[in-house]
Order: C-alpha cells, then sequence, then structure tokens
C-alpha cells in the first residue's frame, strides 16, 4: 500500500511543467486558443501563464456557461499582472476568458483546459517481466511486483 501511494503521487509532483498560452502570439485576440490546446496534456501541478502587454488584457476564471456566453462575473476579479501564472490544483475543466472589452466575444479570447489523471505506465520493462519465466506461485508474484514498481521509484532519484 505504502508502495503504490509513492509510485501515484510523487511523478505528478515531478513532472509539473510550465506551459506558456500560445508560446509565440501569447495571451491574444484572432488567434484559435482550441487548435492550440488539441493534443495538449495538462496535469495536476502543471502551471499555465498568461503573458501580454499591461492593460491590453486580462484573465478571468469562468464556469462553462459564462465561458460559452463570454460574461465574465462581476464580483470576482480578474487577474491582471500581464504575466499570470495559474497552477491547477484539481481535475477536470477550466475555462479562461479575457473580460477586456469584446475579446472572449468578438476576439475569440478564450480557452478551456482540461486536467487529466497522471498516468505512470502500467508495461512493465521487458527486465522486469523476466523473473516470472523462471519462478513460479505467490512468491513469484512477489518478485514481479517489486521487479515491476522498481524501474518506477527509480525515477524519483535521478
Ligand atoms: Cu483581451
Amino acid at each position: 500500500m505504502f508502495v503504490l501511494v509513492v509510485v501515484i503521487l510523487v511523478p505528478e509532483a515531478t513532472l509539473a511543467k510550465e506551459v506558456e498560452v500560445e508560446e509565440d502570439s501569447g495571451w491574444t485576440i484572432k488567434f484559435d486558443y482550441q487548435v492550440w490546446t488539441a493534443g495538449k496534456e495538462f496535469h495536476i501541478g502543471d502551471k499555465l501563464v498568461f503573458r501580454y502587454p499591461v492593460g491590453a488584457h486580462n484573465v478571468h476564471k469562468m464556469n462553462a456557461t459564462g465561458f460559452q456566453d463570454c460574461v465574465a462575473p462581476l464580483d470576482i476579479i480578474p487577474l491582471v499582472t500581464s504575466n499570470d501564472a495559474i497552477t491547477f490544483a484539481t481535475l477536470g475543466k477550466k475555462w479562461y476568458i479575457c473580460g477586456v472589452g469584446k475579446h472572449c466575444e468578438v476576439g475569440g479570447q478564450k480557452v478551456v483546459i482540461t486536467i487529466l489523471l497522471e498516468v505512470v505506465s502500467p508495461v512493465p520493462s521487458p527486465q522486469a517481466l523476466a523473473p516470472t519465466s523462471s519462478t513460479k506461485g505467490i512468491v513469484s508474484l512477489g518478485a514481479h511486483m517489486l521487479a515491476a514498481v522498481a524501474p518506477v521509484t527509480m525515477t524519483f532519484i535521478t
């Protein structure tokens, strides 16, 4: 049980990455962020950074309906530092829009991100499988489990 917890939790912290909202254009209007997010995977611990000229844009965290309609909630203060970093702490969809003028409505300045569960490779390496071919029974099972876990835990140390 202890081993299982380590295997699941540590890689998320270890592999956390920082991603800038569109590396070239930054956070701006007239950019298709749906195309930009396609094929990208985000996990808990990853950081999303919105960069833009000061005062030109802002970042509103939204719900699904507000995102669809481009209506920013009036009671929530948007991020305005021009270098806004958001670290994902929960799974699921996250919606962000720019609340300046009609940037979202007309300019399409909106992005939806899905935070996925980190999947640690379920396939043991060929070396890890080797002991099962020469041993049998419960002892074999234990050896197999140890061998299968070893390559994963090794990566935390390096
Ligand atoms: Cu804007």
